[in-house]
């Protein structure tokens, strides 16, 4: 999906739930709250994806992100968590071995379980606001920079955009993507997770809400990688150990998708703390765990070619949101 690359624009964070934190964070940025809608007179937000789950105030945020779109105020693509709310009411094909695209799992309820106890009196509104998530596009390339939520991989966005709608998820891409190694799973998981390299053979890492990995999440950025330590891109890091293995010629290859000449690109997904900032002349992520005490984090872009450190605007979210 295309945008007018001359307009100014808001670039916005994971939200999960935080919709104190949205208001203030627009308050912030100069927009104001007129005829039930966050307007400024010139810019417009865009929303990274993952809106749901986890914090106090999903619906509110929900409306607020809905009501900006409707309105002309803001654009959202999908984020990982918006699939997986599709995919838990979506039946999986037969021979999948799964029941649903997202599995009912413990794992996976937990995930979910925030938005639908929020949504438990307001079933026709949680279905609607269903309907609006395929309504959103997987990524919005604005030439001079682009939006996903997790990982700009053009090859697979090459690939994947004659299977949307205008950018978004039909059903049927949805049903494939239960079968991971099928290519809508594939393509999907790379745009909405990113890379996810296997840990050495018998390793496996707990995160801090208790899920046992044996994947770590990846830079795609880094132009000459030696060792795991250089391409982890989580917030726990890696053993010491491990950080200090050599990487294969091929996972080097794999991994370094987005070039220092590339275009600005903007993403969510990745936890990531401390002081916002760029994690590439060109990247920037602006996920700084806001629904963990951290923070809402946007980037106010201009015209600029290269991401300027200044621009980055964010709030502490308060413990009450959490
Ligand atoms: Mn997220």
């Amino acid at each position: 999906m295309q945008i007018d690359p001359d307009r100014s624009y808001d670039l916005i964070g994971d939200v999960h739930g935080c919709a104190d934190a949205l208001a203030h964070l627009l308050d912030r940025l100069g927009y104001h709250y007129q005829g039930g809608v966050w307007r400024h007179p010139r810019r417009q937000v865009i929303f990274l994806g993952d809106i749901i789950d986890r914090g106090a105030h999903i619906r509110g945020a929900l409306h607020m992100v809905r009501d900006m779109v409707d309105a002309g105020q803001a654009y959202c693509i999908l984020g990982n968590h918006e699939w997986s709310a599709l995919g838990w009411y979506m039946p999986a094909p037969p021979g999948s071995g799964k029941l649903f695209v997202r599995e009912h799992s413990p794992r996976f309820t937990r995930l979910l379980q925030e938005t639908l106890l929020q949504f438990e009196h307001h079933a026709e509104e949680w279905k609607a606001f269903r309907q609006w998530f395929y309504e959103l596009p997987l990524y919005l390339d604005g030439e001079r920079f682009r939006v996903v939520h997790a990982c700009w991989d053009s090859g697979v966005i090459a690939r994947l955009a004659p299977r949307l709608n205008r950018g978004c998820l039909e059903p049927d891409l949805l049903r494939e993507s239960a079968v991971d190694d099928s290519f809508a799973g594939q393509a999907l998981n790379r745009l909405l997770r990113g890379i996810d390299m296997p840990l050495p053979e018998g390793i496996t890492q707990t995160s801090a809400e208790g899920f046992v990995r044996s994947t770590f999440r990846s830079r795609f950025w880094e132009e000459n990688p030696r060792v795991y330590g250089d391409v982890v891109f989580q917030p726990d890091g890696l053993p010491e150990a491990i950080a200090r293995l050599p990487l294969s010629e091929r996972d080097r290859q794999r991994l370094f998708l987005y070039r220092p000449d590339d275009p600005l690109l903007f993403v969510g997904h990745y936890w990531c703390t401390g002081r916002p900032s760029p994690v590439a002349p060109n990247v920037a992520c602006l996920d700084y765990s806001a629904v963990r005490g951290g923070k809402l984090v946007a980037y106010r872009l201009d015209h600029e070619h290269q991401l300027d450190p200044a621009r980055f605007v964010w709030v502490n979210v308060e413990r009450k949101e959490i």
